[in-house]
C-alpha cells in the first residue's frame, strides 16, 4: 500500500497498522470492504446456479466464464481523487458504483441479454442502472452491457444493500476490451487518430464475428 501524507485511507502502510487509532482505521476499512466481498460471492452463486440450471434444461450454457474483484483501497482512493470526492466511507458507498465488480463472459450476444433478464427476474436483485454499450458502442468501439445491481447482504446484526457493477459481454467483446485496456485505456495522451481508427475497425471485426457466430448458433439450435 502506498503511503501519502493526506489521505486517511492510504496514509499508513499496512505494516504500520499497529496501535489503537491506526488499527481502528484499518479495521473499519476492512469491515467496509468485507460487505462488498460478500455481495460478490452472493452474485457469483446466483450466476453459477443460472448457468448450471439453464445448461441442464436447455443444453446450452449461457455463461462461458465469470471473473470478479473488489477494488483495492489504492484504486478506490485514486478514483475518489479523479472524481474530486471526499475520501471517506460514506462517500465511497454513495458515489462509487464499482467497488465490487463481476464480469460475465457469454458465448453469444443473445446470452448476454438472456442472463440480464434472468438476473432482473430475481426478487432480491434490484437493477439500479443499465448502460448498453452493445446497442450503442462507445466511440472507440467498446461494447459491453453494464448493470449496477443492488443486493441484500445479511449480516449478524443488520442487512446491507450493496451495489455491484456487472459487466456482461461476449468472448469477442472480452478479447477486444482486454487488449484495448492493455494498449490504450486510460492512455494519458490523446490517442493518435490513425490508431483510434484502427482500433474502431478491430471492434467492428469483433462485432461481425459475434453476428456470424450467433447466426450459426441459431441455425443449429432452431
Ligand atoms: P478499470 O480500470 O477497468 O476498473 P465510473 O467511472 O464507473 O463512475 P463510467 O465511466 O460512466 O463511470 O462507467 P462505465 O462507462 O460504465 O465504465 C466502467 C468500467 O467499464 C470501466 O471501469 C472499465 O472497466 C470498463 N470500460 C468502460 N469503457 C471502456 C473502454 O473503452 N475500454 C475498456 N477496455 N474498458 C472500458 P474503470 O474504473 O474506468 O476502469
Amino acid at each position: 500500500m502506498e503511503t501519502t501524507g493526506e489521505n486517511p485511507l492510504v496514509r499508513r502502510s499496512r505494516s504500520e497498522l499497529v496501535g489503537p487509532p491506526v488499527f481502528e482505521d484499518y479495521r473499519r476499512l476492512s469491515q467496509f470492504l468485507l460487505v462488498y466481498k460478500f455481495a460478490v460471492e452472493e452474485l457469483m452463486t446466483k450466476l453459477r446456479i443460472l448457468s448450471e440450471e439453464f445448461d441442464f434444461v436447455h443444453r446450452h450454457d449461457p455463461i462461458e466464464h465469470i471473473t470478479h474483484r473488489v477494488k483495492r483501497p489504492e484504486a478506490i482512493v485514486e478514483k475518489l481523487r479523479r472524481k474530486g470526492l471526499r475520501p471517506d466511507l460514506d462517500t465511497i458507498a454513495e458515489h462509487l458504483d464499482d467497488v465490487a465488480g463481476v464480469r460475465v463472459v457469454c458465448p453469444f450476444v443473445s446470452d448476454v441479454y438472456g442472463v440480464q433478464e434472468m438476473l432482473g427476474r430475481q426478487h432480491d436483485v434490484k437493477i439500479l442502472r443499465t448502460k448498453d454499450y452493445i446497442a450503442s458502442p462507445k466511440p472507440n468501439g467498446y461494447r459491453s452491457l453494464h448493470l449496477i445491481v443492488q443486493i441484500p447482504v445479511f449480516l449478524s446484526d443488520r442487512v446491507e444493500h450493496v451495489k455491484v457493477e456487472v459487466q456482461m459481454r461476449t468472448i469477442a467483446m472480452d478479447f477486444w476490451a482486454t487488449l484495448e485496456h492493455k494498449l490504450f485505456y486510460k492512455y494519458d495522451d490523446q490517442v493518435p487518430a490513425d490508431f483510434a481508427d484502427e482500433l474502431a475497425s478491430t471492434a467492428a471485426v469483433a462485432a461481425q464475428l459475434d453476428a456470424r457466430m450467433e447466426s450459426l448458433h441459431r441455425r443449429l439450435h432452431r
